[in-house]
C-alpha cells in the first residue's frame, strides 16, 4: 500500500493520534534491550508480527496489544522523550503541518501512580514529569522537523482514580504544548456518568481547557449523546455510532460538531463493520459535516495517514476538493489558540491555492 502514489499529497491537519500507539518498533527494540525488558522478538519484523495486526479484532482485544511493548517504554525518561520527538519527525515525514497527539500520562510513569501499570516495579517517574518530558521532546521535534505539534491528555474509562490529576496537569501545563483532556479506553465501560471523570470534565470546562472524548467508536449513540451533554465534548473521537440516533446526529450536524474519524482503525477495532463504501464518514462527507481523518494507533495498525487517505481515495469515492475541505475544517476545529489558528488556516490556504477566507 505505501509504495503507492499518495492520495492526498498535500499538508494535513491529524487531530486523533495516540503516542503510545505510534512508537517505532526500533525504539522499542532499543529501549527493551537496553532496560532488560523481555519483548516476543528482537527484530522489527517479528515484533511487527505480535504488535500489528490486518484482520479485525475486537475493541478490547485491539487495547490489550499494548502490553506486549508498553513495559519497554514506560518509566524510563529518555524513552518518553525520545517517542515525542521521533512522533513529530513521522509526522512531518507524512505531511502533516499540525497535529495533536494524546496519551495518559500515567500510563507512562511508574510512581506515583495506582496501580503501577505493566507489571513495572515502582520507580520515580511520576505522571507529572512524564508530561513535562513529552512536552520536551514534542519541542524540539517541532524545531528540528519544522511542524506543529500540541497534546491532549487522556484520562483513562477504567481508571477514574486517575483522572482528577488529568486535569490539574491540564492546568499546570495549558501554555506549555497541552491543549486538551480526553477520555479514552474501553467503551464497553461506562464511565461518562462515573463521578470522578464527570468532576475532571466539569473542572476541565471551568479553566477553559479544551474537551474531546473516544464515543460511539463501538458503543451505542447514548455514549455520544452524554460526551456531549455530560461531559461537554467539543470534538467526538470516532463517533460512528452516532448515526444510529438519526435526531442525535442531525441536532450535531447543526452544532457542527468535529467528529475525529479513523478509517482503517475503525476497521481494525471491528467497530465499522460495513465495507468501507457504507462506513459512516461516507455519510459525514456527502452530509458535508465537520470531520478529520486520523490514523489513532499507526503502530498497531501497521499504517501511515496516507493509508486512511487511501483508503477513502480507493472505496469512498473522496474527491481532492473533500480532502481539502476536511482539513480546513479540522484546522478549524483544532485546539489552537484563536491566533494560531489563523496562521495554520493561512498555510492551508495558501498550499490549496484557494482565495483566502477571513471568517472562521
Ligand atoms: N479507542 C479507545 N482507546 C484507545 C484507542 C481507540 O481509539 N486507541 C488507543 N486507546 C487507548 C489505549 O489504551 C492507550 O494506551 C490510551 O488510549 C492512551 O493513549
Ligand atoms: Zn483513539
Amino acid at each position: 500500500m505505501e509504495n503507492s502514489p499518495h492520495a492526498f499529497d498535500k499538508p494535513k491537519v491529524e487531530l486523533h493520534v495516540h503516542l503510545d500507539g505510534a512508537i517505532k518498533p526500533e525504539t522499542i527494540l532499543y529501549f527493551g534491550k537496553k532496560r532488560g525488558k523481555q519483548l516476543p522478538a528482537d527484530t522489527v519484523e517479528g515484533l511487527l508480527q505480535h504488535v500489528s495486526y490486518n484482520e479485525p479484532l475486537s475493541l478490547t482485544e485491539f487495547l490489550a496489544k499494548f502490553s506486549i511493548y508498553m513495559p519497554a517504554i514506560a518509566g524510563d525518561r529518555e524513552a518518553v522523550e525520545r517517542i515525542a520527538y521521533e512522533f513529530v519527525e513521522m509526522k512531518a515525514k507524512e505531511g502533516v503541518i499540525y497535529v495533536e497527539v494524546r496519551y495518559s500520562p500515567h500510563l507512562l510513569a511508574n510512581c506515583k501512580v495506582h496501580p503501577i501499570p505493566w507489571d513495572q516495579e515502582k520507580g520515580d517517574l511520576t505522571p507529572d514529569e512524564v508530561v513535562s518530558l513529552v512536552n520536551r521532546g514534542l519541542k524540539a521535534g517541532e524545531k528540528t522537523f519544522n511542524i506543529k505539534a500540541r497534546s491532549i491528555l487522556c484520562c483513562m474509562r477504567h481508571m477514574p482514580s486517575w483522572s482528577p490529576e488529568v486535569v490539574e496537569l491540564c492546568k499546570k501545563y495549558r501554555n506549555d504544548s497541552v491543549v486538551a483532556i480526553d477520555l479514552a479506553g474501553d467503551e464497553s465501560i461506562n464511565a461518562e456518568t462515573h463521578p470522578d471523570h464527570r468532576k475532571a470534565f466539569e473542572e476541565a470546562e471551568r479553566c477553559g481547557i479544551h474537551r474531546t472524548v473516544h464515543a460511539g467508536e463501538v458503543g451505542q449513540s447514548q455514549i455520544v449523546k452524554d460526551a456531549v451533554c455530560i461531559l461537554k465534548a467539543e470534538r467526538i473521537g470516532h463517533g460512528y455510532h452516532v448515526l444510529d440516533d438519526e435526531r442525535l446526529y442531525k441536532q450535531l450536524l447543526e452544532e457542527n460538531m468535529h467528529f475525529e474519524v479513523c478509517p482503517w482503525s475503525s476497521h481494525l477495532t471491528g467497530a465499522c463493520k460495513l465495507p468501507f463504501s457504507d462506513h459512516p464518514v461516507v455519510r459525514f462527507m456527502k452530509d458535508g459535516a465537520n470531520y478529520s481523518l486520523n490514523t489513532d494507533d499507526p503502530l498497531i495498525f501497521n499504517s501511515t495517514i496516507h493509508t486512511d487517505y487511501k483508503i477513502a481515495q480507493d472505496s469512498m469515492c473522496f474527491t481532492e476538493k473533500e480532502f481539502e475541505r476536511l482539513n480546513i475544517n479540522a484546522a478549524k476545529s483544532s485546539f489552537l489558540t484563536k491566533k494560531e489558528k489563523k496562521e495554520l488556516l493561512h498555510k492551508l490556504y495558501e498550499a490549496y491555492g484557494m482565495v483566502q477566507s477571513t471568517e472562521f
